[in-house]
């Protein structure tokens, strides 16, 4: 049997985060309708994949732990911005900046916050560009406004980030194979960068116009 002070600490909770998924769902609209106009107006899509994705509870009381706050409503709230999460996968470099760019003039969400690791890669290689949105959810009892959390990055860049995110949860490798494959990847991350913007210069001697 729980307190009714749990009960509706575990409603609340529900509410948020479905106002989050919420939010989510208005940004993925926005991008897949910039996405079709730029393909009628330019004849070709910059967007080459998306994905959704809403951070689990655990992983959510994790990082409230991780940034040594107490875990209630009111800190997920006012501390942790990437409960929804959508991340855009783009073909060429310059499309991740032209279609954020876009997202950013749009007058009814506005940047919380933004991090370019595309011009300012993280020491293990990563880049991205991550921006928080926040976009205003129309619910039964009126407005809010919400976090998403948007990561622009290249195909390049996403097929990097998957196997390093494997190699760090990896714990069945010993820890000098771990250190060379992390040296290794740090090596790859600049070739992907610099065949990103290869690939981007043919392209543009191929589409002069766009
Ligand atoms: P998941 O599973 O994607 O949710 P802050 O929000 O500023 O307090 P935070 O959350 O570290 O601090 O922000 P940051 O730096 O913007 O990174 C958040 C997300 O970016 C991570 O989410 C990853 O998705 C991705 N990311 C950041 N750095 C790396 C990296 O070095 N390698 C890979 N593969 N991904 C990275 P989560 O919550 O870690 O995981």
């Amino acid at each position: 049997v729980i307190s009714e002070d749990e009960m509706n600490n575990i409603e609340g909770f529900v509410r948020t985060y479905q106002r989050y998924q919420a939010g989510a769902n208005e940004i993925g609209t926005k991008l897949s309708n910039l996405d079709d106009d730029f393909r009628l107006t330019y004849d070709y899509a910059p967007i080459h994949s998306m994905e959704s994705r809403m951070k689990s509870p655990e992983s959510i009381i994790e990082k409230l732990v991780r940034k040594q706050l107490p875990v209630s409503v009111d800190n997920i709230k006012e501390n942790i911005f990437d409960i929804a999460g959508i991340r855009v996968i783009t073909s060429y470099i310059d499309d991740v900046y032209s279609v954020a760019d876009l997202l950013k003039k749009q007058s009814d969400i506005t940047v919380l916050k933004e991090k370019d690791y595309i011009k300012n890669p993280k020491s293990n290689g990563y880049r991205s560009l991550h921006v928080i949105f926040s976009v205003p959810v129309f619910q039964t009892d009126g407005v809010y406004d919400v976090p998403v959390e948007v990561q622009f990055r290249t195909i390049g860049m996403d097929f990097w980030a998957s196997l390093e995110h494997e190699l760090v949860y990896k714990n069945n490798l010993d820890s000098e194979t771990k250190k060379q494959y992390q040296t290794d990847l740090e090596h790859y991350a600049a070739e992907l960068s610099d065949m990103d913007r290869k690939m981007r210069d043919i392209f543009k001697d191929l589409h002069p116009q766009n």
